[in-house]
Order: structure tokens, then sequence, then C-alpha cells
């Protein structure tokens, strides 16, 4: 890349636009989590909503620790390129909607005091599944996370900000506020009213009891379904930024053309007109979400973790080789479409060929090790519904069972696949699952021993075919590989 490039930034825009074509003069919304996926979702939603009708609503965004992305937009104005890739073409537009960028870390009480604020009217999230402080068995507050927070003034959670923020705004002066989860979990909005609640239960202060009444008569948390693959971004589409915008970005972000964002309109301090930038205003966010869950993100983990086995670094790699695809076929078709009720209008059979087409979207350079990453999470919100659905009905789920044997064998065992060549997967349970391995006799006491864990629902370990399945196939897997694994799942 070139050094001599100018930076991006209002003034050397030139004849460029950037979208909004102002820059926003209010910050109505607070975002907490200012990832590439926040970039590439929301804030241009934001952007393109506000483009074609104007209002209150810049961007506080907040990133949890990460002082480099903030120092960079700050450097840029608040501007950053998102460069669409679309097979071989691609395009890249400027996006400046953030009004003001804090890190959480440095300074916990100005986000406080931003989500207390009452021209805030909307906090919006993007913190990963990990960033709940929510035990994944059970879904329900992990008080060990939020014990500092629950003793201190200076919240370090994104469970203890908002509560603490919440508080300050019902002692200052009660507005509404929307709280409005843009996360990977199933029902987000009452998954996060439920932490909330938890954390604002558990407070010794005197108004305790008032704020949990304030916080369910005024503060609503409606549920939506995200969804667009951004990738990390790779030298490459820092290289082709450059080139289409002819000037140096610090942070930009790469992403499929697909997005979609299906969201529950409760939202008592009013919002941005999303629905003009293509977002869908439903009372069926659940089926929206229960599709997205299954459909892409549980069929995308068993790709990963089938693709890392296999040796392939990208996700379009891995669903290029006929074997992998044959699995993911199976899981989509055999498996999870009969579990699904579509939200009205939305055809399945065409969601899924398109499906088939954002994973075979080789410039993503999407990798196999990102999606695989913090499996311990992820898998229970993605396969858990359909498992126990397809057990009542008496079927066992041999690909959903394939997805847990291969997030096993790639989380627990250090010679499963090469991490040098392809990248280590992050987990937090991966110390624990590489030492229950290290002490398990064979696949059926380690697969027995991950589902009697705190990891997946109690309901899961008691679905005993299903857990022998998991053993059968991961013993498979240590046997021939990925090969042997998928001809021992679908023949
Ligand atoms: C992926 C998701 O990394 C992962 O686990 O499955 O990030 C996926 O790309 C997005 O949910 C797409 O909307």
């Amino acid at each position: 890349m070139s050094s001599t490039t100018a930076r991006l930034s209002r003034r050397g825009l030139g004849a460029l636009a950037s979208l909004p074509a102002d820059p926003p003069d209010a910050a109505g919304i607070v975002h907490l989590g200012l990832g590439r996926f926040h970039r590439a979702h929301q804030a241009l939603y934001t952007a393109r909503a506000l483009e074609l009708e104007p209002g209150p609503w810049g961007i506080v965004g907040v990133a949890r620790r990460s002082r480099g992305v903030v120092d960079a937009l700050r450097a840029q104005d608040g501007l950053y390129g998102v460069l669409e890739l679309a097979g071989g073409a691609s395009a890249a537009l400027v996006v400046g909607v953030h009004r003001e960028l804090l890190v959480a870390a440095d300074d916990p009480l100005a986000v406080v005091a931003r989500i207390a604020d009452a021209a805030t009217r909307i906090v919006t999230l993007t913190v990963t599944e990990r960033g709940y402080s929510a035990r994944s068995a059970t879904g329900e507050l992990d008080v060990a996370q939020v014990r500092a927070d629950l003793a201190g003034s200076a919240p370090c959670t994104t469970i203890g900000l908002l509560a603490r923020g919440l508080q300050r705004r019902f002692r200052e002066h009660g507005e509404p506020l929307a709280i409005v989860s843009c996360d990977n979990v199933a029902r987000n909005g009452e998954h996060v009213r439920a932490l909330v609640g938890g954390f604002v239960g558990l407070l010794a202060d005197a108004d305790a009891a008032e704020l949990g009444d304030w916080i369910a008569r005024s503060v609503a948390f409606p549920s939506t379904m995200v969804d667009r693959i951004v990738p990390a971004t790779q030298l490459e589409h820092r290289r082709r930024v450059e080139q289409l915008l002819g000037l140096h970005d610090l942070a930009p972000v790469a992403a499929e053309p697909f997005g979609m964002w299906a969201l529950e309109d409760r939202f008592p301090g009013g919002r941005p007109c999303w629905e003009r930038a293509g977002a869908v205003f439903s009372d069926e966010v659940q089926r929206y979400e229960q599709l997205k869950l299954r459909l892409l993100n549980a069929t995308h983990s068993l790709i990963a973790y089938l693709g890392l086995l296999a040796g392939e670094r990208t996700i379009a790699a891995a669903i290029a080789r006929p074997r992998i695809r044959a699995a993911a076929e199976h899981l989509v078709h055999a498996e999870l479409r009969p579990t699904l009720d579509a939200p009205a209008g939305l055809d399945v059979a065409r969601y899924v060929d398109e499906l088939f087409a954002r994973f075979d979207n080789a410039a993503l350079d999407h990798r196999t090790a990102t999606v695989a990453s913090d499996g311990s999470l992820k898998l229970p919100v993605r396969i858990t519904g359909a498992v126990l659905q397809l057990c009542d009905r008496g079927v066992v789920p041999r690909a959903l069972a394939l997805t847990v044997a291969a997030f096993i064998r790639c989380a627990a065992s250090p010679d499963a696949y090469d991490e040098h060549a392809l990248g280590e997967i992050c987990d937090p349970r991966r110390g624990w699952l590489r030492d229950l391995e290290r002490r398990s006799r064979d696949s059926r006491e380690l697969v027995r021993a991950v589902f009697d864990a705190d990891v997946f629902a109690p309901a899961l370990a008691d679905a005993t075919a299903f857990v022998e399945a998991v053993a059968e196939l991961h013993a498979a897997l240590v046997r021939g590989g990925h090969r042997a694994g998928i001809e021992a799942a679908i023949g």
C-alpha cells in the first residue's frame, strides 16, 4: 500500500460522497461493540436511513477495549470504507455516521453517562456471544463475571454498563429507551432484558426495586435478527479499498453484498427510518431469527469444523469440497428445514439457494478458524432447538451430531488440524476441553463429559441417542478424519 496516498478524512473526500452526506449533528444512538459487523451492518443501515430522512440519529460508537479502531476512526473524522465483494466485482462506499468514539475500558463512566443522556433514545449492541456474561447452558447471568460491576461504580462488562446507565437515567430523568441486541443470540431482546434484570435484582441500592419497575415500564428490548457475512479485513481488502477510494483507510471493512435486518418495532423514544434502508419490521422476528441461526449459522459451523479437518483455510474452499457440501446440504434439507416455521412471505427454497451462493463467495476470504471460534458459546444457540425438536419426533439428527463431534474434535485435540497453517480457534472452554481430552479414555467418555458439563443445555445431555451419535461420529473423525465422519453421518 502506498504510504503517499492521502488519509481518508472529511476534508480529503473531494468528489467522493459519504453516507450520509452531512456529519450527524446529534447522537440519539449509543452502540456498544465497534467491531466490523457493526460498521458493515447497523451503522450502514443508519447512514442510509439518515440519507433518506435526516433526524437526530448519529452514533456514539463504543469499543470495549480496542483503542486501535477508535484511534483510526478519530483520525478519519469517524469515516471508514465499506468494501462490498461480489464474486469478481467490488465496490467501496464511505460511511460517516459516528459522532463520537469511546473506549469503554478507558472511560466506563463516560459510557454510562452517554447511556443516561436524555438525548440517547436507542442503545444497540454487537458484543458477540461472549459479551453477555451469560452461562451458555442456561442463558442466565453468570454472577461471577459481573461481581466487580455489582460492587463498584465503574463497570467493565456490557451488562454492568447497561444497568448502571439505566440506573442513572432513572435517577436523573426517566426518559424511555430501547436496548437492541444485534447479536446471534436466540430471542436476543428477551435475553438482554433478563440479564439486565438479573443484575438489577442483585443490586443492594435502596432504589433497586423501583429501578426494576421503571425498566419494566420504560425500557423496551426489541428482538432482532441480523445478517451479513463480514470477514476479518485482509491485506487484499485494504488494498482494494485504497484503489477504489484513492485514499488510505485505517479502518475499512469488507462484506458480502447481502444484508438482512428484521426487528420488532418497539422504540419508545423513536428510531431512524431503517425500513427505508431495507430493514424489515415484523412481529415474526423469532421466526426470522430461528431460520437464520439454524440455516446459516449452524451450517456455517459445520462447514468451518469440517473445513479445518480437511485442511481448508476458508469457508469457500471448504464448501467447494463435494463431501463437505453434501454434509451441509444434508444438514439444511434433511434436518434443519423440517424444524422451521418460516416467516410469512419468505421463500425458504430461495433463501437456501442464495445461502449456498453466499458461502461460495471466495472474495470474502472468510476464514474457517474465525467461524470455528467460540463454538462452546455459539453451538448451544445454533443447534439445541433443532436437536430437541427432532429427537422429540424420534429422529436422531446425524449431521447436527457431526457438527458437535467436529467442534469437540477441533477444539479439544491439538493434533486434529494444522493450527499453524489454518489459524488457532479461540474458545473460552478450550483449555478445559484439551484437559478433558487428555484424561478421557475414548470418544464416548470425552463426549459424555462435555454434555455433562455446563456447555450445552441439560436437556441435550438427556437426549441419549443424540449424545451417542456424537460419540460415534467423534470416533469416526479420530479414525479417518472428515471423510470418515461424513461417511458415518450421512452415508
Ligand atoms: C458466523 C457469523 O463467525 C460465525 O460464527 O457464523 O458471524 C455469520 O457470518 C454471521 O452471523 C452472518 O450474518
